[in-house]
């Protein structure tokens, strides 16, 4: 996996889309060899128990809703798919920037049977951070339909002007900023009204979805009897990404703290991940 990567071509239709819909989904960007390897890495830290681990499930209900994050700190095979996979210049093209840089990485697992929904939700709200060049690329390990837990998305909702509330896979208090309105969830056909469109993808493994840090998200829970979901979500920043500490937005390692209202320039938190020849 090492070597330089292929240079990413992303038409201007998708690039586009992504721009109007805030969000846009790419197929077969990422080759069987970082899937089976970063497939291979999920099982390998689930199975240590290492990180921030998340359960969305409850005690006694089936399945199992596993989630974990800034795996790229601590697991060279995350960190190397964080700088050395496509994700970094997909981020760039679409961003259209000329360098971006590696906010976090996120992992949503969800085995056969899980009932537990991701909540709908917007990105921005959980981080410390504002602006519109963040870039989430949630890569699919496996193939997924809305049936066995695909991601739906509430087109233009990133131009909605709204702010909802965070809320984790565990509904942790900490996280959540009781000022801010309860996102609808768009999984009930009465929100599915009026101007609200909602776009999702039965995709294979090695497609992504880009999603806008302010584009509404969420997905049921994974119906399948056999068929495991797993996604990788790693996330770029580019130029207009800056710097604004609310006290429930995710702490990074090591919380570091930066000058608010500034873009924070520092490689060994955020490092430079693709950068225009
Ligand atoms: O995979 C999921 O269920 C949630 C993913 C998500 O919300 C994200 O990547 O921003």
């Amino acid at each position: 996996m090492s070597g330089t990567p292929a240079a990413v071509e992303i038409a201007d239709r998708d690039i586009r889309a992504y721009e109007t819909d805030g969000v846009v989904c790419l197929r077969g960007l990422f080759g069987r060899d970082w899937i089976d390897r970063m497939y291979a890495a999920t099982d390998r830290v689930i199975a240590t128990g290492k990180g921030q681990v998340r359960e969305g499930t409850k005690p006694g209900e089936p399945g199992r809703f596993y989630a974990n994050i800034f795996m790229a700190t601590w697991d060279a095979a995350f960190r190397e798919f964080a700088l050395r996979s496509p994700a970094a210049e997909i981020a760039a093209r679409l961003l259209r920037q000329k360098r971006v840089n590696f906010f976090y990485d996120q992992l949503f697992v969800k085995e056969p049977n899980t009932q537990a929904p991701t909540f709908w939700h917007q990105d921005l709200p959980y981080w410390p951070f504002r602006g519109g060049d963040i870039v989430s690329i949630w890569v699919a390990l496996t193939d997924v339909s809305v049936e066995t837990s695909g991601l739906e998305y509430a087109a233009g909702s990133h131009r909605w002007g709204k702010w909802y509330r965070a809320i984790t896979p565990d509904q942790d208090p900490a996280r959540m900023d009781m000022s801010a309105p309860v996102c609808p969830d768009f999984s009930d056909p009465r929100n599915r009204t009026g101007d609200v469109r909602i776009l999702s993808w039965d995709m294979k493994a090695g497609d992504c979805i880009c999603h806008h840090p302010l584009t509404v998200h969420g997905s049921g829970g994974n119906r399948s009897k056999t068929q495991r979901r797993l996604a990788l979500s790693v996330r770029y920043m580019g130029a207009d990404a800056i710097w604004d500490p609310r006290p429930q937005a995710v702490k990074l390692p090591g919380n570091p703290q930066f000058p608010a209202g500034k873009r924070p320039e520092d490689e060994a938190m955020f490092p430079t991940a693709w950068t225009a020849a």
